[in-house]
């Protein structure tokens, strides 16, 4: 095993001051029974811990990272900004230029509010949805994740899943009583709640491919059927696109599938590694929003000048080179057919599903469509892989319930030494070495 002495004095130090010693509980490593490793630096698809040990990064902070680590445009533009301020709490030129960037990738986008995280974009639309339909239930997914808020941290994903704790102590009974959960890939599980709360639902709000319980991509006719049965019913359809922007196509999930929804989030690449979320939508739902109307939403470091310069560089990339989105959704699957390949006598054990640039290995027979198929895997002998890949150099999410990023800086070296990785940690897994 590589020498982690280092990154193991830091874990007991941050230990004593910050729950877990960590500040967001995925990055633990406890779904795998490891210990993480302390980050130094990143260089394209490459992060290099504290002691030395270098690895080809899937997880790419968890999305946002597009182009990897540290890609020259988003340096330059950071560097240039900062130069002239970090934070004005008034307009900045760059919040427009992103907007218009965002609504030119997802048209459904007629006006959008930018804040600083995941979680507050789906707060608010949420919000702006209850306010617009005078309706005060929700209705999600199991398995969905959409940050932390009370009336989302019902049956979640994401560490909610891992950590077994899917409905948290502090979350008031009130709220939850507010939350009705649907069965992803079951249109069925909507109609009947529909059929149960007449007139209550406000919106339903979805990860359009699930990533959240590792990737699962909706069956055809789902995300149609959903947004049939809320026009139906007067409920609006909310896209958590935090994740699938910019990764299930250039214009998310709603471009690939051609469904429209009401409101969408977006984080993550938007913020090109800086802290940056979005929603919007519909003109009509939007201008609810204060000043504009009563809805009440804002934010200190909202529009933050220099995450908008870094989501900004980000989105340009995506425009200056057509082909750059493609060549990453080539790479991804090539890396997932590789995987499946690498799986060799055991491959009827496990599914890798993928998408745009996310994907997921899961150790659980084919197909894997739903949270209770994904359920079905096997934690063991993915925690035995996942060690056994980090020990060879390749940081995979450390949870069977997440899903792995590739970026633009994964070339097919970075991707043929994965599949030989993943070889040997597919024999460690199964044979237990
Ligand atoms: P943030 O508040 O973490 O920026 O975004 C919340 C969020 C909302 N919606 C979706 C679909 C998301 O995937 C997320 C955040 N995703 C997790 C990874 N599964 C972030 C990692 C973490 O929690 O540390």
């Amino acid at each position: 095993m590589a020498n982690v002495a280092r990154s193991r004095a830091l874990f007991e130090r941050a230990r004593a001051l910050m729950p877990g010693g960590v500040n967001s509980p995925v990055r633990a490593f406890r779904a795998v029974g490891g210990e993480p490793r302390f980050i130094a630096r990143g260089e394209g698809a490459f992060i290099e811990d504290v002691d030395g040990n270098r690895y080809v990064d899937y997880v790419l902070s968890w999305g946002p990272l597009l182009l990897g680590h540290a890609p020259p445009p988003v340096i330059a533009a950071l560097s240039r900004r900062v130069l002239s301020g970090t934070t004005f709490g008034a307009p900045t030129e760059g919040e427009t230029l992103l907007a218009e960037a965002i609504q030119r990738f997802v048209p459904s986008m007629e006006m959008i509010r930018l804040v600083s995280s995941g979680t507050e974009a789906t707060m608010a639309a949420v919000r702006v949805a209850r306010a617009a339909t005078r309706r005060d239930r929700l209705v999600k997914f199991d398995g969905c994740y959409h940050g932390h808020a009370d009336g989302f941290l019902i049956r979640a994903g994401s560490g909610a899943a891992t950590l077994g704790i899917p409905d948290s102590p502090g979350v008031p009974a009130a709220s939850a009583a507010l939350t009705s959960v649907a069965v992803w890939n079951d249109l069925a599980s909507i109609e009947a709640l529909f059929a149960a709360h007449p007139g209550e639902i406000a919106a339903v709000i979805l990860e359009p491919v699930v990533g959240n319980y590792g990737v699962l991509p909706p069956r055809p006719g789902f995300l149609e059927g959903v947004r049939a049965a809320c026009d139906r019913h007067g409920a609006l359809l909310l896209f958590d696109e935090v994740m699938t922007g910019f990764r299930v196509a250039r214009g998310g999930a709603q471009e690939r599938y051609g469904v429209r929804p009401d409101l969408t989030m977006l984080g993550k690449v938007i913020g090109g590694g800086l802290p940056v979320g979005a929603y919007g939508g519909r003109r009509d739902l939007m201008s609810l929003v204060a000043p504009e109307g009563p809805v009440y939403q804002a934010g200190t470091l909202s529009g933050n000048p220099l995450a908008v310069e870094a989501g900004l560089a980000t989105l340009r990339a995506l425009d200056d080179d057509p082909d750059l989105f493609a060549r990453i959704e080539r790479r991804t699957a090539r890396l997932a057919d590789g995987l499946r390949e690498a799986a060799g006598r055991w491959r009827a054990d496990v599914t890798v599903n993928a998408i745009g640039s996310m994907f997921t290995v899961f150790f659980a027979r084919p197909p894997v469509e739903t949270t209770a198929d994904a359920a079905r895997a096997d934690r063991g002998r993915f925690a035995r892989w996942h060690a056994a890949l980090l020990d060879r150099g390749v940081y995979y999410p450390p949870s069977q319930f997440e899903a792995a990023f590739v970026s633009s800086a994964h070339g097919d070296r970075e991707i043929d030494a994965t599949i030989a990785a993943a070889a040997e940690a597919f024999r460690a897994a199964f044979e237990g070495a």
